[in-house]
């Protein structure tokens, strides 16, 4: 009977390990940026683990891998995965949970000699994170048709290298067209990243919806000048402004409150030194909210804010769009189904929404889609200290192989 079923713990958290130790930081955490050595590598890994359990494995054109699990039936498959390029920051299971436990949930039905109707999919996306490359969830938008392949292989990495050439160099631009597998349904397991499940003492997250992204760089050109010679009322500061534009935008999350949150993540000045005003300033800044006419209205009030601020400062303000997505509604009838599998497995569990964006939101354009959280201790991600612990990954690892047992029946 399928429902004692359970997937190996120890052998998912060991595998976890090992892809932890490719691309290693201190504090045991990741930098594996998107199409780096460190990012090859891993995939490497990945894909050898999807060649020992025999699945089908593909590549597609913009990097993303596929291992696929025949089923009884030639039809459409059900898709699990997520991403395994990090931050430079990274923890160990951003990403890589969700690709590992896809993995694992095969790996426990071909062990208890189970075949599902459906076939089976596991997938991990290029370029999920955006921190090398923008967009974010680069891959799975080009999976969807969101971006035209040729404006992604264009993109500009922050080391100004081409997003095309870097597949080329590390052997993953696959023949495969995008949209290689039109799924049934897509569920992605993944930590929070945030502090609610482990402030509520919950186990699982029933993701219903995810919020706007909106990504802008913002150049400012100034004038450099002497620090010690020039009276403030002379000055064109480029450094002032970037300072100006943060302290704005925090001001301007606490003012609409709610879901907004406003986030300067980089600031580079030029020249950058101690005693010359900054004749430039590059910044990028990240907005979001669940509520796609409120995030618009922060866009709104920020692109005000760097007009006046140029006129008040003499300087010239221009901005670039990075990425741009409107918030989204997972399936209801594939969050019911994680909610029917959590509450017989008996884990404690809240639906909720999520501040992340991930590869469920694009794969959402295309098939029924929903998510499974489990906790983040402490609700810290993107930092080596991220950490979920080892019953709420086998937790999660079990809802989503009932959930997908399900699906592909
Ligand atoms: O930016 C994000 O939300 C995700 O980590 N790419
Ligand atoms: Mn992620
Ligand atoms: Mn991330």
């Amino acid at each position: 009977m399928t429902t004692a079923l359970r997937i190996d713990s120890d052998r998912l958290l060991g595998r976890l390990d090992q892809l932890a130790a490719i691309g290693p930081i201190d504090g045991g955490g990741c930098c594996r940026l998107a199409l780096t050595d460190a990012d090859k590598a891993g995939r490497d890994q990945v894909v050898a683990w999807m060649r020992e359990q025999g699945l089908e494995v593909s590549v597609d054109c913009i990097g993303n891998v596929f291992g696929l699990r025949r089923g009884a039936e030639d039809v459409a498959p059900v898709m699990t995965g997520s991403h395994i390029d990090t931050v430079a920051t990274g923890g160990r299971y951003d990403g890589n949970l969700g690709v590992l436990a896809g993995l694992e949930v095969v790996r426990t039905l071909a062990a208890a000699g189970i075949t599902t109707r459906r076939p089976l999919v596991v997938a991990f996306f290029t370029n999920e994170e955006g921190a090398r490359f923008a967009p974010d969830m680069l891959g799975s938008l080009v999976y969807v048709g969101g971006l035209a392949l040729d404006d992604a292989l264009a993109a500009v990495a922050t080391d100004g290298k081409t997003l095309g050439a870097e597949l080329q160099r590390i052997g993953y631009a696959g023949s495969a067209p995008p949209g290689l597998h039109r799924p049934h349904a897509f569920v992605e397991l993944h930590i929070e990243q945030g502090p609610v499940l482990a402030a509520d003492g919950i186990t699982i997250g029933a993701v219903e919806n995810l919020q706007g992204i909106s990504w802008q760089e913002i150049l400012i050109a100034g004038q450099s000048n002497h620090a010690g010679t020039t009276p403030m009322r002379l000055r064109h500061d480029a450094g002032y402004c970037a300072a100006a534009i943060t302290t704005f935008m925090r001001g301007l999350a606490k003012e609409m409150g709610g879901a907004q949150v406003c986030t300067v993540g980089r600031i580079e000045l030029t020249p950058n030194l101690i005693n010359v005003i900054a004749s430039r300033a590059k910044l990028t800044a990240d907005l979001r909210n669940t509520d796609e006419a409120l995030l618009q209205a922060a866009e709104a009030r920020l692109a005000a804010f760097l007009v006046t601020l140029a006129r008040d400062e003499g300087v010239t303000i221009s901005t670039r769009r990075l990425a741009r997505f409107e918030p989204v509604i997972f399936a209801p009838a594939v969050i019911e189904r994680i909610e029917a599998v959590t509450t017989r497995l008996g884990f404690s569990q809240r639906r909720m929404t999520s501040g992340a964006g991930h590869d469920a939101q694009m794969m959402a354009r295309i098939c029924p889609a929903a998510m499974i959280f489990v906790p983040s201790a402490g609700g810290i991600s993107h930092n080596a200290a991220e950490y979920t612990a080892p019953a709420d990954i086998a937790a999660g690892a079990n809802v989503l192989l009932h959930t997908l047992l399900e699906l592909a029946s």
